[in-house]
């Protein structure tokens, strides 16, 4: 989420108190839970009007009404349950019970946990991603275009702030196409309702946490998509926004107390400054307005130091993994939230979910402000994060700036060496999200001034670095424009709506160009998925030499070498300086053309990265 994404709207601070009427008894969430979760504790909210004049009756064996709490506002209650593993799935009564009137009832439901194989997963180094804004992608069902009783009416595929109507079923109907890429996970910006009344498409400003999109969806079509994703291999990632919420969500519209969101006495926005997180030298104030002034009018900061707005975002995550079976979160804005919040969310998911992966968006700008806020890390903070991952942008520069800049100490493919050695500071940078482009940034191809060639050399590095690659959609057909602004990277994959004139989901529909670019990175895509080395190998890098970068990742199967020629002109190369790592081979095999290659005389054309695969060396 970039911070100028969004029309500014005036609005008032936020005070208790809806204007509109609610009714009596209008929601309980989570709206239903399991048995035997490992956390015996649920906390559910109650949300009616003036509820909190009225008692709670709840009697289910295994199941204990430990607290009611009373808050500010007296249309919530929050309802402590224990849960106890002797409880058994079925539905009992919650009454709400006042003298005179009658009991409001919500019929509440445990249900048995789903442990089918496969659930949960968890995306690794050994996957590829595939983002996906899914309004932007391919309209599956034109009947849930629009809908009369949500904010944003209508589509107008014209307007880059206006929903054009793709949804999930647009999605599920190319897992074929992404199958055949090579991707193996698929990660959708958010798909959750968010019922704001401008550029509600971009799904960061939730308004519902337990509801998809009508426009995208339902729930149980969600479900779906990630059970038919499953039997077909692929892995699907849901994009958390934990920091801010849409203000027309019903917490945030009727908040249960003041402190559900960060207050100030006028509007305030965050410095945006993620140093001051980090700085040993910060001044309060600019960390305080970094992590608790607000990322737009529109989205409000939540408080995430209030123990009711944990329990409300924690469950809810919970709840999805459970419900659905996804196999990861990537979080959004992951520096602007509460550091300690964070690491206990994480360890309570974690707790749930061992194998689920989580990536933490961390738009900063050196590897040392990236690494802070990862697993591990404990300089300076008394806590760890327990962030396994983050989305690696410097590395992403680093790559760009190998491509198109000259080589020398900390330019050209110097940076990228440098930047390289900076692992030091993870943990595990393979845990962390490699990356050319998403929705919020210009396309790799506009980066690469439309060069084909650098192009190709920039797959060629995504699809064989250490860490887990993610594609954005449309990139292997050659979708460019920079983000200014940001629906110009936002735009419809060709072919994804009905009477579209071009289909790019097929060779017939793609130019020479296009069909050039899709084999190309289709070809690394499917050899990346059956070579171990470039799923979990090692890497050795080399200090380049004139303009000549090299690195390896190999594992006792297989060594694969990339070579990449960052100068201008055509160069050649001898392996033999690379000898830790090439052994006796005399010959590898170039992994696009399948040609063999002679390591003693490596031809190399301007700006070109070669993936070569190492054949045996002869032993005698
Ligand atoms: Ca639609
Ligand atoms: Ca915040």
């Amino acid at each position: 989420m970039k911070k100028n994404l969004l029309f500014t709207i005036c609005c008032a601070m936020l005070a208790l108190g809806a204007s509109a009427q609610i009714p009596a008894l209008e929601r309980v969430e989570p709206m239903f839970w399991w048995v035997g979760m490992s956390n015996p504790n649920l906390q559910l909210i109650v949300h009616g009007n003036n509820i909190a004049a009225r008692n709670v009756v709840l009697n289910y064996p295994g199941v204990k009404l430990k607290a009611v709490h009373k808050v500010e506002n007296s249309n919530y209650l929050f309802l402590d349950l224990e849960v106890f593993s002797s409880a058994s799935p079925g539905t009992f009564p919650i009454k709400f019970t006042k003298a005179g009137e009658k009991a409001l009832v919500y019929n509440y439901s445990l249900k048995k946990r789903d442990k089918s194989a496969g659930r949960a997963q968890g995306v690794t180094s050994k996957d590829l991603i595939y983002l996906i804004m899914p309004d932007r992608f391919s309209n599956g069902d034109e009947s849930n275009d629009s809908f009369d009783n949500m904010r944003e009416k209508g589509i107008n595929r014209d307007s880059m702030y206006s929903r054009h109507g793709g949804d999930i079923q647009g999605v599920m109907n190319h897992l074929d196409y992404l199958k055949n890429l090579g991707v193996t996970a698929i990660w959708l910006t958010p798909e959750i309702e968010n019922d704001e009344p401008h550029a509600s498409y971009h799904g960061y400003a939730v308004t519902d946490y337990y509801k998809i999109d009508p426009r995208y969806g339902t729930n149980e079509l969600y479900k779906q998509f990630v059970e038919k994703c499953h039997s077909m291999g692929l892995k699907v990632i849901k994009d958390l926004v934990h920091n801010h919420a849409g203000t027309e969500g019903y917490t945030i519209s009727d908040m249960p107390m003041k402190s559900w969101v960060h207050q100030w006495p006028t509007y305030t926005k965050s410095n945006f400054r993620d140093a001051a997180v980090m700085d040993p030298h910060v001044s309060p104030m600019d960390r305080k307005l970094m992590q608790d002034g607000w990322f737009d009018h529109r989205m409000a900061d939540m408080n995430e130091s209030n123990p009711y707005v944990q329990n409300f975002l924690t469950q809810n995550h919970i709840w999805w993994v459970e419900y659905a079976g996804i196999d990861g979160f990537r979080l959004d804005t992951y520096p602007y939230n509460d550091p300690a919040y964070m690491a206990k969310w994480a360890q309570d998911v974690k707790a749930e979910f061992p194998k689920l992966s989580i990536f933490g968006e961390t738009l900063v700008w050196s590897a040392a402000n990236q690494a802070f806020f990862t697993q591990g890390n404990t300089v300076n903070r008394g806590f760890d994060t327990h962030l396994p991952g983050i989305t690696d942008g410097v590395l992403k520069d680093a790559i760009f700036e190998a491509i198109n800049g000259n080589d020398g100490w900390t330019d050209g493919v110097g940076r990228l060496y440098s930047v390289l050695a900076q692992d030091f500071l993870y943990q595990d940078a393979t845990r962390n999200t490699i990356f050319l482009d998403n929705h919020d940034m210009s396309r790799m191809l506009s980066v690469l001034k439309e060069d084909f060639t650098k192009y190709k050399s920039a797959m060629a590095m995504l699809l064989t670095m250490r860490g887990v690659p993610q594609l954005y959609y449309g990139d292997e057909i050659l979708m460019k424009n920079l983000s200014d602004p940001d629906g110009l990277v936002r735009e419809d994959f060709a072919g994804g709506w009905k009477g579209d004139k071009d289909n790019k989901f097929t060779a017939d529909g793609r130019t020479k160009r296009e069909n050039e670019a899709f084999n190309y990175v289709s070809k690394l895509a499917n050899y990346r998925k059956v070579t171990t080395a470039l799923q979990t190998g090692k890497l050795m890098q080399y200090v380049p030499e004139k303009g000549i970068y090299v690195y390896f990742r190999y594992d006792a199967a297989k060594t694969v070498m990339v070579i990449f020629n960052s100068s201008e002109k055509e160069q050649t190369a001898s392996a033999e300086r690379y000898f830790e790592r090439i052994g006796d081979a005399k010959k590898a095999r170039n992994v696009i053309t399948d040609e063999d290659v002679d390591l003693k005389q490596i031809a190399l054309p301007a700006k070109t990265a070669l993936v070569l695969e190492l054949l045996p060396g002869i032993t005698h």
